[in-house]
């Protein structure tokens, strides 16, 4: 195997044995052969759009199935099979639409080769042999953008698939809401059949920013699914403690899969708690109504292992970041939607009944904790609600600046970074942050500025659209550009939907962005040094540094 995706990844080096993340040498083969198996559906697929000709039973196919590979999702080898096999059917399904769409048009339908033309091996061991002949050469770690070689357009192509992981999984989550955007699958289908044609490095680069506008779009798309279905958010305290009675934890991304789950337990007197990325579900009206939704427990998805372990009741995981479960908790531990893990029991659709018997059956929270509370839920609309009173504040001086602090949260040291520039942000200035990396500062109390909090949770990383909206409109209010504003962002990153989100940062011509840990390994040295001279794009180094130069 070789697999660079993730900041996790072996010593910055590819994992080549086993994934730091646990997934092992087949389910990394086959997946990657099951990216190559969805290259050939979209090359069908694409022109069958081109002809007007659309199927909504591939687009949920490619969007669960690239889903399937991003980081922490599927680490089941029989499932990825399952669904290897599957794309050859609807590669076949996507070739009869593009076949009927020509004949309709009076045009010839052109043979297709490459992935189009691929059929799948029928044993296992044949199966992962054809999967190796996809693998990423490990060789290809450091390409060479001035020769324009092999290595640096592979690494550009895997930027650009990657990518797209990200924006299939938001797209699936919008989609699981019945919010279907058939332009965006479109575009999935135009990018992912391009890559099977040679290409310079200078058009893989537009590309991928066309992939950042792309999730801009469907960040935006999934944003409207979110209000629409739940409403807007608001400011909401969430418990830190759980309440003494039965207790169901629910961890990933999957509003759709909490809210069927409230459903089916209203009344039944479990408790329902958030873990990781569900923490922003206690904004939405439609959510908080539950009175069962009692609170957020532990911490961002690092800390699964102690976090299940210490939990007397049933979890759900709709969605990554999904680790090796102990045996403590793997029969109380259920998984959703595209998430799997050999050995666990997964649940097809939104029947939660398993998850609710294995929630009586387990002992349950013996008495109440402290009632302490944290404060989610500032959407864009909660924030532009009080534009007004900020745009005040940043004339008057009283608010000197904000930043953008948020992202993933990853295992790898040096991610202290994040608390410590937090906790260094200086008083008159508001940090705005979101997805999972907010664990490593959220619980501590930065007080108020003028009214407002100081630190401003917009919710999940698909919820970076919240603070695209919100940028936009102060920029508006200043009459500048988002480079001009008093923000800086500085971001973490782990796996492929924050490389979705910074292609969309990218795409939009947002300047001066500060990532890490570490950069990520597929970015060659000279892509990286593009990015710097064309976005300043920049590492991050020590807080104290980085924040002197973003308040200089
Ligand atoms: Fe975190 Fe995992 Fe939300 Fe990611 S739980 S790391 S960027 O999946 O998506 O922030
Ligand atoms: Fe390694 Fe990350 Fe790939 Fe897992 S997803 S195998 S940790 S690079």
């Amino acid at each position: 195997m070789f697999c660079y995706q993730c900041e996790q990844t072996s010593q910055g080096q590819g994992c080549q044995v086993i994934g730091v993340c646990g997934k092992d040498e087949n389910t990394a083969t086959l997946q990657d052969l099951l990216i190559h198996a969805l290259k050939g559906v979209s090359q069908y697929a694409h022109r069958a759009g081109q002809l007007g000709a659309s199927d909504p039973e591939i687009d949920a196919f490619v969007i669960e199935s690239i889903f399937a590979t991003l980081t922490n999702v599927n680490f089941d080898e029989d499932r990825v099979a399952e669904l290897v096999y599957e794309a050859a059917q609807v590669r076949d399904r996507a070739r009869a639409l593009y076949t009927a769409a020509a004949v309709n048009a009076g045009v010839a339908a052109l043979p297709l080769s490459g992935p189009a033309a691929w059929q799948p091996a029928a044993t296992r061991e044949a199966l992962l042999a054809q999967g190796r002949e996809q693998l990423i050469p490990a060789s290809y770690l450091t390409g060479n953008l001035v020769n324009n070689d092999n290595k640096e357009i592979k690494n550009l192509e895997e930027l650009v698939v990657y990518g797209l992981k990200g924006v299939a999984a938001y797209a699936y989550h919008a989609m699981m809401l019945g919010s279907s955007a058939p332009a965006a699958y479109a575009t999935v289908y135009e990018i992912l059949s391009a890559l099977t044609e040679p290409h310079t490095a200078e058009e893989l680069l537009g590309l991928a920013l066309k992939v950042g506008e792309l999730n801009y779009a469907v960040i935006e798309q999934l944003d409207h699914a979110h209000t629409e279905t739940f409403g807007a958010p608001t400011p909401a305290a969430v418990r830190l403690h759980p309440l003494k009675g039965k207790a169901i934890l629910v961890s990933g991304h999957d509003l759709h899969d909490l809210y069927q789950l409230l459903l089916q337990t209203d009344g039944l007197g479990i408790n329902i708690y958030t873990h990781g990325e569900m923490l922003p579900a206690h904004g939405y009206p439609k959510l908080k109504a539950f009175k069962h939704l009692a609170g957020n427990y532990g911490g961002a998805w690092i800390d699964q292992a102690q976090d299940f372990d210490a939990f007397p009741g049933s979890i759900l995981m709709t969605s990554n970041c999904i680790q090796q479960p102990k045996p403590s908790y793997t029969k109380r531990l259920f998984t959703a939607g595209a998430v799997a893990w050999p050995g666990v029991e997964h649940i097809a659709g939104t029947d939660f009944a398993p998850v609710i018997a294995a929630a009586l059956a387990a002992p349950g929270f013996a008495e109440d904790g402290p009632a302490d509370s944290i404060t989610t839920g500032f959407g864009h609309n909660a924030v532009l609600s009080v534009a007004g009173t900020v745009i005040d504040a940043v004339k008057t001086g009283a608010l000197r600046r904000f930043f953008l602090i948020g992202g993933c949260d990853g295992a790898r040291s040096g991610r202290s970074y994040y608390t410590e520039l937090a906790e260094q942000v200086p008083q008159d200035c508001i940090i705005l942050t979101l997805a999972c990396g907010k664990y490593r500062f959220n619980k501590q109390d930065f007080g108020t500025l003028g009214g407002l909090p100081r630190l401003l949770d917009l919710g999940q990383c698909n919820d970076a659209y919240s603070a695209l909206k919100i940028a936009q409109a102060l920029a508006a209010a200043f009459e500048c550009g988002v480079n001009d504003l008093p923000l800086s962002l500085v971001l973490s990153w782990y796996e492929q939907k924050a490389v979705a989100i910074l292609l969309t940062l990218l795409w939009m011509g947002v300047r001066n962005i500060r990532i890490g840990p570490t950069l990520p390994a597929f970015l060659s040295p000279a892509v990286l040094k593009l990015l710097n001279e064309n976005y300043n794009l920049m590492p991050i180094t020590t807080p104290e540094a980085d924040l002197a130069a973003m308040l200089g």
